[in-house]
């Protein structure tokens, strides 16, 4: 026998003698079945998704709906408070007026006014911080503006920009600072732990300052403008009470539903 033809038998020897066994081996695959009746344990795999579904829970507490509204005055619009400054003649050399307008209305819409989601919102969902710092200022020994809207954690600037003691007093129920400024264009910021609506702030040296911070856990508020208008967006859809807080006028509730992008339009208005 030449060695090729020996290779040859070999070769197919080697062949039958794997079919032989592939048909032997069905038997043995007895075995798998087994694993097969193990199958079951793949559930629990499926019973982790779960989590995955919560995860994907955060991500529902966002979304892409917006309120918008404008906040109306009606009666007559109130003059600008006059302020006894004569304690601190510093303030009047700014302050020309001597002056504070408390109620801001310009063609019957109202400024100042804090819009947030008062409920409404999933519970235990957490959402999206605000990074923005807002500023209170003191200038011509008055705040400006009067109403600020935070996030619990998001920082305020306060300014002094006045060259005279300002001591600006948050009388938060928790996160509450009492801090004297006493040099002109010095800056400190702050934060409140806990929602909180509204926080007056006042200053401890000159009586008639005024403010307001808004404080909720949620980033979904927004301060009216000088049209009174104000927009809140991310909002995930629902069905939602606003509250709307002014300084001055007080406060009241509007119902709002939201649903997929579109824009959910909100009205109020406050009386004089
Ligand atoms: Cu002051």
């Amino acid at each position: 026998m030449t060695p090729s033809r020996a290779l040859i038998l070999a070769l197919a020897g080697s062949t039958l003698w794997a079919c032989n066994e592939q048909k032997a081996a069905p038997p043995p695959p007895a075995p798998p079945p087994p694993a097969a009746a193990e199958a079951p344990p793949p559930p629990p795999p499926p019973a982790e998704a779960p989590p995955p579904a919560a995860a994907a829970d955060p991500a529902a507490a966002g979304g892409n709906g917006t309120i918008k509204g404008v906040v109306a005055f009606e009666g007559a619009v109130p003059a600008p408070t006059k302020l006894d400054m004569s304690k601190d003649p510093a303030c009047g050399k700014i302050n020309k007026e001597g002056t504070v307008t408390e109620v801001a209305v310009k063609d019957g819409k109202l400024a100042d006014v804090f819009v947030y989601i008062k409920s409404g919102l999933k519970e235990g969902a957490t959402f999206p911080a605000r990074t923005d710092v807002p500023t209170l200022d003191q200038r011509g020994c008055i705040y400006q503006p009067l109403m600020i809207g935070l996030q619990t954690g998001q920082k305020v600037k306060i300014i002094n920009s006045d060259p005279t003691l300002h001591n600006v007093h948050a009388l938060a129920k928790r996160g509450e600072f009492n801090t004297a400024m006493p040099k002109k264009d010095s800056v400190i910021e702050k934060s409140f732990p806990k929602p909180e609506v509204p926080i007056e702030v006042k200053c401890e040296v000159h009586p008639w300052m005024k403010a307001h911070f808004g404080v909720v856990d949620h980033p979904f508020f927004a301060v009216t403008g000088a049209d009174g208008s104000f927009t809140i967006e991310g909002v995930p859809a629902g069905k939602y009470t606003l509250e709307l807080v002014h300084g001055k006028l007080g406060t009241q509730t509007v119902e709002v539903t939201v649903s997929g992008g579109a824009a959910a339009e909100a009205q109020a208005s406050f009386k004089g």
